[in-house]
């Protein structure tokens, strides 16, 4: 038996904060998980080395489920982005541990590839519908069958999804947060001309996907997935919040336009209404923000018998330990939709040297057995913590809205 003999959490800022366990056995084996929550990232680190690290010392690492239960239940303070980001990063680099010791790639041990690659969606973003079309044509040329779209909105100085630099959006900026400014009506004129565009720029062979990043209320979302519907966008993500679930419901009765959301839920309880209730196509929750890929299993395994298909959430925050365990459990799992594929940075890449690779627009995480991901430590360290948050949102007269 594999006894889990240290276990350390590594802090590096390759150009943004990324928080990683590595777990070691006494067999030399080690496991890698992604403990990485945008903006918060201190207290999983510190949930982890003061709360979970302590608990983990002698264990069998090969018994997942058990040590997943164990944390989950034993806390007695359930669920939560920061406790669930904790237990995913365990149980990710206990699943790493496992296909190491088995000599297997991770996807082998959820039942085998169903599919040969898993399809990803890039992101186009501009100042204008005309910079937001030119991004998108350069994604189709890199062979993406799908693509999100995101633009500014006239009359406003800063939009969601609209980033700085032409390749790499990162919404976490500075070091303490910065406002944006908000305003509904706009937005709602600008994005069906961006999907006109589109569609005839780009025809009618490529899915595209849209963002709305929880700022809409239901009816408001009902009539932009009805402006939208003669485009046929693949999904509308995050239409409005869902902490109540049942508000998916008026979005239903207004469109057909397919709904995603899930990116910050962290257990199956936060999308159990939506699934069960058939109010959602696609559910987004990702390995690190809900519980690890034992948890997403089991949302995953719900969502199926509902015909909802998964769109894991993988923005840089997400770092290549995540996105290596999303696609080993993206290749696996039947009802695979999308994955979201938002390029890290060359110094990111160079820190988590990856088995992962994109050809054609779809994505295959390796045969290197486990995750196929590592943290090169050395490097790592010359990255130093520096707080970054996302940024606030405030409508024209200043009242606080959703980011
Ligand atoms: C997405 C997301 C991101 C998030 C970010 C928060 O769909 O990719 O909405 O842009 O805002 O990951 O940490
Ligand atoms: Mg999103």
């Amino acid at each position: 038996m594999p006894r889990i003999t240290a276990a350390r959490v590594i802090i590096t800022c390759p150009g943004r904060n990324f928080v990683t366990l590595k777990i070691e056995c006494d067999d030399g084996t080690t496991g890698v998980g992604d403990a990485t929550l945008n903006g918060r990232e201190l207290a999983v680190a510190s949930y982890l080395t003061e709360h979970v690290i302590p608990c983990l010392m002698g264990r069998d690492a090969h018994r997942i489920e058990d040590v997943w239960q164990y944390l989950y239940k034993g806390a007695y303070w359930r669920r939560g982005p920061v406790t669930m980001s904790a237990i995913a990063a365990v149980d990710t680099a206990l699943w790493d541990i496992k296909g190491k010791l088995a000599g297997l790639p991770v996807y082998q041990l959820l039942g085998g590839a169903s599919r040969e690659s898993v399809m990803v969606y890039g992101h186009a973003n501009g100042k204008s519908i005309d910079d937001t079309i030119e991004a998108a044509l350069e994604y189709q040329q890199q062979g993406y069958k799908a693509i999100r779209l995101q633009c500014g909105v006239p009359g406003m100085a800063s939009t969601y999804g609209v980033s700085k630099d032409r390749y790499f959006y990162e919404p976490a900026d500075a070091d303490l947060p910065s406002e944006n400014v908000w305003s509904t009506s706009k937005y709602l004129r600008v994005v069906p001309e961006l999907f006109k565009a589109a569609r005839e720029a780009l025809g009618w062979d490529v899915h595209l996907l849209h963002d709305i990043h929880h700022r809409l209320t239901p009816i408001e979302a009902g009539r932009l997935g009805k402006d939208l519907e003669p485009y046929r966008p693949f999904w509308l993500e995050d239409a409005t919040p869902a902490e109540n679930q049942d508000a998916f419901r008026l979005i239903r009765q207004h469109t057909t336009s397919p709904l995603a959301v899930g990116e910050i839920f962290n257990s199956i309880w936060d999308c159990k209404a939506l699934i069960e209730n058939q109010l959602i196509d696609y559910i987004r929750a990702t390995v690190v923000h809900a519980g690890g890929i034992t948890h997403l299993r089991r949302i995953a395994a719900l969502a199926d018998l509902y015909q909802i298909k998964t769109g894991c959430h993988g923005a840089t925050d997400l770092s290549p330990v995540c996105m290596a365990a999303a696609l080993h459990f993206d290749l696996s799992v039947p009802n695979f939709g999308v994955q979201e594929y938002m390029r890290h940075t060359p110094e990111t890449d160079a820190v988590f040297p990856h088995a992962y690779s994109f050809a054609d627009g779809a994505m295959h995480p390796g045969d290197a057995p486990g995750l196929g991901v590592d943290i090169d430590e050395e490097l790592a360290a010359g990255y130093e913590y520096s707080r970054a948050y996302l940024p606030v949102n405030r409508l024209e007269d200043g009242t606080m809205h959703d980011w």
